[in-house]
């Protein structure tokens, strides 16, 4: 395994510092350290899957816990009515780069365009 795979599961068990927005039994949810947008925060399942198509196949319970967590939140950041992006990177075109499967939650200002 490499330390990009364990690093998410170091940051939820406290080894690495983060600043944590919330968490639940089964996820949990910090401030990206490169934000992209005035809210930027990202969602992982404490199990770890490589990416969401794993996620979603392997445990389906799971996924909603994520994307519940994601709504939770986008209200504590007060996004949830403005509006809100949940992104989920999946492999290399799409610039994955910590294969632990997490979403990102992005919001606090008109977001752009996304594609190429
Ligand atoms: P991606 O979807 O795999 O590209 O997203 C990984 C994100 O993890 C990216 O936005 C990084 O800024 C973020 N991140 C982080 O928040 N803390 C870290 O220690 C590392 C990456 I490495």
């Amino acid at each position: 395994m490499s330390d990009a795979e364990t690093l998410f599961e170091r940051i939820i068990a406290g080894e690495i510092p983060s600043e944590k927005v919330y968490e639940t039994e089964t996820t949990f949810a910090f401030r990206d350290i490169q934000p992209q947008a005035r809210v930027h925060v990202l969602v992982v399942p404490k199990k770890r899957y490589r990416n969401v198509a794993e996620l979603a196949a392997a445990d389906p319970q799971l996924l909603s816990d994520v994307l519940t967590t994601a709504a939770k939140v986008a209200e504590l950041e007060g996004i949830a009515e403005s509006g809100y992006r949940v992104v989920f990177n999946t492999e290399s075109d799409a610039g994955q780069t910590v294969f632990h499967v997490h979403a990102h939650v992005l919001g606090g200002e008109q977001l752009g365009f996304f594609g190429r």
